[in-house]
C-alpha cells in the first residue's frame, strides 16, 4: 500500500491536527490515544512515512529503526509504567483492524491488562 500523505498521523506529525505532545524527538512523536483504552494508552509514532511495521523495517534507516524503539522505551519510562508494567500493540494490516495506516506503537499500561488472549 502507498503512503497516504492524508492520514491523520501526517496531520499530526504537520502540526495540522493538534496532539498534547508528550515527548518528541528527531524519530518519533508520542501523544496520548483519543480513545483510550487504559489508564495509559499512548501513540509512539515516527516521524517517516511508513505504512505499516513491514514497511518501517524494509525502508527506515537503521537509525530510525534504533531510534523508533529506543524512543518508546523512554516513553514508557516517562510514563512511569516501567516498573509495574505495560503493553505494546502494533496493529498491523486489516485483520488487525489497524485504523491509521502510518506504523506506530501503542503503549497501554495503568492497571492490570490480563492476558492478551483472555
Ligand atoms: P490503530 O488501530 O492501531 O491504527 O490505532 C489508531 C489509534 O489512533 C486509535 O486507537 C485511535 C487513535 N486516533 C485516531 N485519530 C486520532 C487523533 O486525531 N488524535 C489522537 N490523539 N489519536 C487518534
Amino acid at each position: 500500500m502507498a503512503y497516504d500523505d492524508g492520514n491523520i498521523f501526517a496531520k499530526i506529525l504537520r502540526g495540522e491536527i493538534p496532539c498534547q505532545k508528550l515527548y518528541e524527538d528527531e524519530f518519533v512523536l508520542a501523544f496520548p490515544d483519543i480513545r483510550p483504552q487504559a489508564p495509559i494508552h499512548v501513540l509512539v509514532v515516527p516521524k517517516g512515512k511508513y505504512v505499516s511495521i513491514a514497511d518501517f523495517g524494509a525502508k527506515a534507516s537503521p537509525e530510525e529503526i534504533t531510534g523508533f524503539w529506543r524512543a518508546v522505551s523512554h516513553v514508557a519510562r516517562q510514563l512511569g509504567v516501567e516498573e509495574s508494567g505495560y503493553r505494546l500493540i502494533c496493529n498491523a494490516g486489516p485483520d488487525s483492524h489497524q485504523e491509521v495506516p502510518h506504523f506506530h506503537a501503542h503503549i497501554l499500561g495503568g492497571r492490570a491488562l490480563g492476558h492478551l488472549l483472555a
